[in-house]
């Protein structure tokens, strides 16, 4: 058994649309820049894309009968930009607000509550053909975007998260170009977190004016923690922090930006117009916690090694010679994922109390909107892997609530094994198994194990 809940609290599980949908050229849906980036040679492992992915956009209803079945009351999805603007801007297209309708409501038939992801990296192509989120104007279409979601979908979607992990999708989609739309900026890339920052606050007076749900951002936290104790190793943790947690949570809840003196930015960055940081303050009503595993850094050139696993493995390769203020020191003395990222369930405790005592009365209550693990699941051998990572977390995330942070839900990355971004299928994350040749969809032991919990608490 696991320990008891608060009354009401959310349990979901969580996808994204270029990462189940497929049917990228149907309905009127444009192109995005992982679309474009699929394309690069090499750009994705095995050559894989997305152009059917779980073909999520026909067999839907199966999906969301798989969710009533595994017993969640909320499911977190993003919408598809080109799906309801193909060029960017302009009328909304009415297929593409057709499908989500649909969807919407179909999770009501069940019970489920919706939490819509306005922006999970799938960019209309033809606003990067315009310079993407290194143009200002980009900020704006995302608010006349949001503006067209939520007027069709306003009355019936009770929680709007505006982007998902700007800081991902900044670093590693401008800075070191390993994720669409593959622009290797390194630092030049910091106009991108604004007008990320610029387009979420733009966005909010959008939704508030076209729905009472509740609004939102997704960050992904990471705890920081250091080779060894010098202050070397030090200095590099509080530079990363800067960067992975609180560029882009200072800015929304604290109206300002970090100290990112140790990547040579003193003062005010010259993108940064008068009145930008009221827009990006709106006032929100949550806080999205995507949470996967800590992070260990070392001072650069430390020489500092081991064995162990980092969750910056995927990108690692990409750190040498940039000259940024810290290097990845690996993990010891973890399991590991198979994407070898450290399991580390106090981690998820540790970080809900860093931002309860680093935001005090301005962090607003959170929902942790992503945790869970890729396991190599082969048919047959029941993920246990899985269902000890879930167990971890969700109790380490209980003795936080118990210590007073507000967590209102809970939801799992992911119902289904998808297209992991530049890993493309290699990766399975799902709590449901899905054989891309054939698309079958089969609940895996950890399905049963977490829709058997959940009983538990009705
Ligand atoms: C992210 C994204 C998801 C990933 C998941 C596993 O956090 O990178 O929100 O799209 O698929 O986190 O990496």
């Amino acid at each position: 058994m696991l320990p008891r809940f608060p009354e009401g609290f959310v349990w979901g599980t969580a996808t994204s649309s270029y990462q189940i949908e497929g049917a990228v050229h149907e309905d009127g849906r444009g192109a995005s820049i992982w679309d474009s980036f699929c394309a690069r040679p090499g750009a994705i492992r095995n050559g894989d894309t997305a152009d059917v992915a779980c073909d999520h956009y026909h067999r839907w209803p199966e999906d969301v009968a798989l969710m009533a079945g595994l017993g969640v009351n909320a499911y977190r999805f993003s919408v598809a930009w080109p799906r309801i603007q193909p060029e960017g801007r302009g009328p909304a297209n009415p297929k593409g607000l057709d499908f989500y309708d649909r969807l919407v409501d179909a999770l009501a038939e069940h019970g489920i509550a919706p939490a819509l992801t306005l922006y999970h990296w799938d960019l209309p192509q033809a606003l990067q053909d315009a310079g993407g989120w290194m143009n200002r104007d980009t900020a704006h279409r995302f608010a006349e975007y949001a503006g067209l979601v939520a007027d069709r979908l306003g009355d019936r979607v009770p929680t709007w998260i505006t982007l998902n992990e700007p800081f991902v999708h900044m670093t590693e989609g401008h800075a070191l170009g390993v994720h669409a739309p593959g622009e290797a900026l390194l630092l030049d890339a910091l106009p991108v977190a604004h007008h990320l920052l610029l387009g979420h606050g733009l966005a909010v007076p959008e939704l508030r004016g076209r729905t009472s749900g509740q609004v939102l951002i997704t960050n992904n936290y990471s705890p920081v923690w250091t080779a060894t104790d010098s202050a070397a190793d030090r200095a590099a943790a509080t530079a990363f922090d800067a960067l992975q947690n609180r560029l882009f949570t200072d800015p929304v809840l604290l109206g300002r930006y970090p100290d990112l003196s140790a990547y040579g930015v003193d003062g005010a960055f010259p993108f940064v117009q008068d009145g930008d940081m009221n827009v990006i303050a709106a006032p929100l009503d949550g806080l999205g916690v995507n949470y996967y595993s800590p992070t260990r850094v070392a001072a650069p050139n430390s020489g500092v090694q081991s064995g162990g696993a980092s969750v910056l493995s995927e990108v690692e390769g990409h750190l040498d010679g940039t000259g940024l203020p810290f290097e990845d020191a690996p993990i010891d003395g973890y399991p590991v994922t198979a994407f070898g990222w450290p399991v580390v369930p106090e981690g998820l405790r540790e970080m809900l109390l860093k931002l309860r005592d680093r935001y005090g009365a301005a962090l607003p209550p959170i929902l942790v909107t992503e945790n869970g693990c890729s396991v190599r699941d082969e048919p047959g051998r029941p993920d246990q892997e899985r269902i000890d990572f879930l167990d971890g977390h969700l109790r380490a995330l209980h003795q936080a609530i118990a210590d007073g942070v507000d967590v209102r839900g809970y939801f799992v990355w992911s119902l289904l094994d998808n297209f992991e971004w530049a890993e493309g299928y290699e990766q399975r994350f799902g709590l449901v198994h899905v054989d891309f040749a054939t698309q079958r969809r089969t609940p895996k032991a950890s399905y049963h194990w977490l829709r058997e919990r959940l009983a538990e608490y009705r």
